[in-house]
């Protein structure tokens, strides 16, 4: 079993498991907090080991307000995290509580592993990226007319170091710890399955919206008051989304929705804010139900191409990077194909990112090479060696538009050609802070790229996060990750519920 980053679920895999994430925890000075935010809570940090997993509080909708049994949830996941990280520093394997997913294989045989469970993940690592640094070396792919490919190893220490930079830690005991588990639980999550990461991811997440939340929810939440919703205040619920880059055609249609509702019956506060969360939530949804895959994950033992397309500076190589790195976690098999021949020093940006998951990067280091060439030797390699996930990056900007849009096209009648067998998917990466603009500059990829699905990015420090349902509105495009920042950890795939929490946290 092997924990998959993209369907945030435990998974067989036949593949080489990759390193067990919670068991690699660095060690954390006691006291020590990465979270600034203020501590509404003071009871005293939970200690100790905690008790046998316990469901999910009945209550915890994740709407206003922090219950008793949410609250004594979380302090108990608080307390179980706790107890592992402790357990990781003393570099023994963890006792009760158990480490949440992903588990460590079993010896063959029976036989009671002779290393604990920390030297069994680094070893799985290393052997992994002897196995990534093999394979690059050996792949050089059938020679073409067009370019030279030197597929470049990583060195498999620094990949090392830099991954155990990029660990989550355990933070305070604070606010947006139990929004976090709050989140996590009422999507069903049992104790023993909230892992630090994904604690540490929705902190992110909702640390991102803050700015966007600042000119949105406080403002509505303020006019909701205790009253019940009113004609007016929904004409200042309009204003509101439109100013958080919504989009007309969103607004519209939640406006109508509310209006309907509100016809029919009072509608006291809580309800409101209930039922607004439901109708972003349905409109994040619907591109994503009618895509007909709810998460979108590589399929393992099949190639899978992932283009990564949008205007220049949208962020297309940082979540190239991410996404490498979530795949190596992931345990699938990875190459870089560096598709982005115009910028000198594109080359070498997207190899410093593959050599931070080790991950092998196919590129071509000469002037004016043709990217259809590189992504020709990258598919070559990828199908002579069984790998998994070729990630494309791509150019965002050329001597012209029009030579762009050709250039993609190319690119995407090659991947189509050379592997008709393969899952292909062209992201359209968008800059949060670039709200209805960006969107509408990004849409002309859709005709050259053929879009799948869109990467929001940026999502920190924008106040336009509301894009997103624009997105989903006018774009008709399933946004399948959303990155929060420019560390290597700062991507996760899109989720509706945890997206719209974050917006509308109170
Ligand atoms: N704050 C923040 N910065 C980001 C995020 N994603 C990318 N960036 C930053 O945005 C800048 C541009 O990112 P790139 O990945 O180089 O963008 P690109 O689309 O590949 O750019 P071109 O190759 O020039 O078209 C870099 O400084 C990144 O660190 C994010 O989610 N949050
Ligand atoms: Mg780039």
């Amino acid at each position: 079993m092997v924990f998959d980053w993209f369907k945030r679920g435990a998974t067989s895999d036949p593949s080489p498991a990759p390193e067990p994430e919670p068991v690699g925890e660095p060690p954390l000075p006691p006291g020590a907090s990465t979270d600034a935010s203020p501590e509404p809570d003071e009871s005293p940090e939970p200690e100790g080991a905690a008790s046998p997993p316990a469901a999910s509080p009945a209550a915890a909708t994740a709407s206003a307000g922090v219950d008793e049994a949410s609250l004594a949830w979380a302090r108990e996941a608080y307390a179980r995290l706790k107890a592992q990280q402790e357990n990781a520093r003393a570099g023994s394997p963890a006792p009760a509580p158990p480490p949440p997913v992903p588990e460590v294989p079993a010896a063959a045989g029976g036989e009671p592993p002779p290393l604990t469970l920390l030297e069994q993940a680094v070893a799985q690592r290393q052997q992994r990226l002897q196995d990534l640094a093999s394979a690059a070396a050996a792949s050089q792919p059938a020679p073409t007319p067009e370019a030279a490919v030197a597929p470049l190893a990583p060195p498999p220490r620094q990949a090392r170091e830099d991954n155990d930079e990029a660990e989550a830690r355990l933070g305070a005991f604070d606010a947006t710890f139990t929004w976090s588990a709050e989140v996590l639980a009422a999507q069903g999550r049992q104790l023993d399955q909230v892992s630090l990461e994904e604690i540490d991811w929705l902190g992110r997440l909702r640390r991102g919206l803050e700015k966007t939340r600042k000119g949105f929810v406080t403002q509505l939440l303020e006019r909701l008051g205790d009253d019940p919703l009113t004609p007016e205040i929904l004409d200042d619920l309009e204003t509101t989304l439109l100013r958080a880059d919504v989009g007309v055609q969103a607004t519209d249609q939640v406006l109508a929705a509310l209006r309907q509702r509100l016809n029919e019956e009072v509608v006291e506060p809580a309800e409101g804010l209930r039922f607004l969360k439901q109708q972003l939530r349905d409109l994040l949804e619907a591109p994503i139900e009618a895509s007909g895959q709810p998460l979108l994950a590589p399929e393992r033992q099949r190639l899978n191409v992932w283009l990564l397309v949008g205007v220049n500076g949208v962020g297309k190589t940082t979540t190239l990077g991410k996404l490498a790195n979530l795949a190596v976690r992931s345990g699938y098999s990875c190459l870089i194909a560096a598709a982005d021949t115009f910028r000198a020093a594109a080359v070498q940006q997207v190899s410093v990112w593959g050599e931070r998951s080790g991950v092998p990067v196919v590129a071509n280091p000469t002037a004016n090479a043709d990217p259809a060439a590189v992504v020709f030797d990258a598919i070559g390699a990828a199908q002579a060696k069984g790998t998994e996930l070729v990630l494309v990056d791509t150019a965002g900007r050329l001597q012209t538009k029009h030579n762009l849009m050709e250039e993609l096209s190319k690119v995407r009648r090659i991947i189509d050609r050379l592997a008709p067998e393969a899952a292909v998917q062209s992201l359209l990466v968008l800059d949060a802070s670039q709200g209805q603009n960006g969107l509408r500059q990004a849409m002309a990829f859709a005709k050259a790229a053929g879009l799948t699905g869109v990467v929001l990015t940026k999502l920190d420090g924008s106040a336009r996060g509301g894009v997103a349902l624009a997105v989903a509105s006018e774009a008709g495009l399933p946004i399948r990750f959303v990155g929060a920042g420019e560390g290597i950890r700062d991507l996760r795939p899109f989720n509706s519920f945890e997206f719209v929490e974050a917006l509308l946290a109170s």
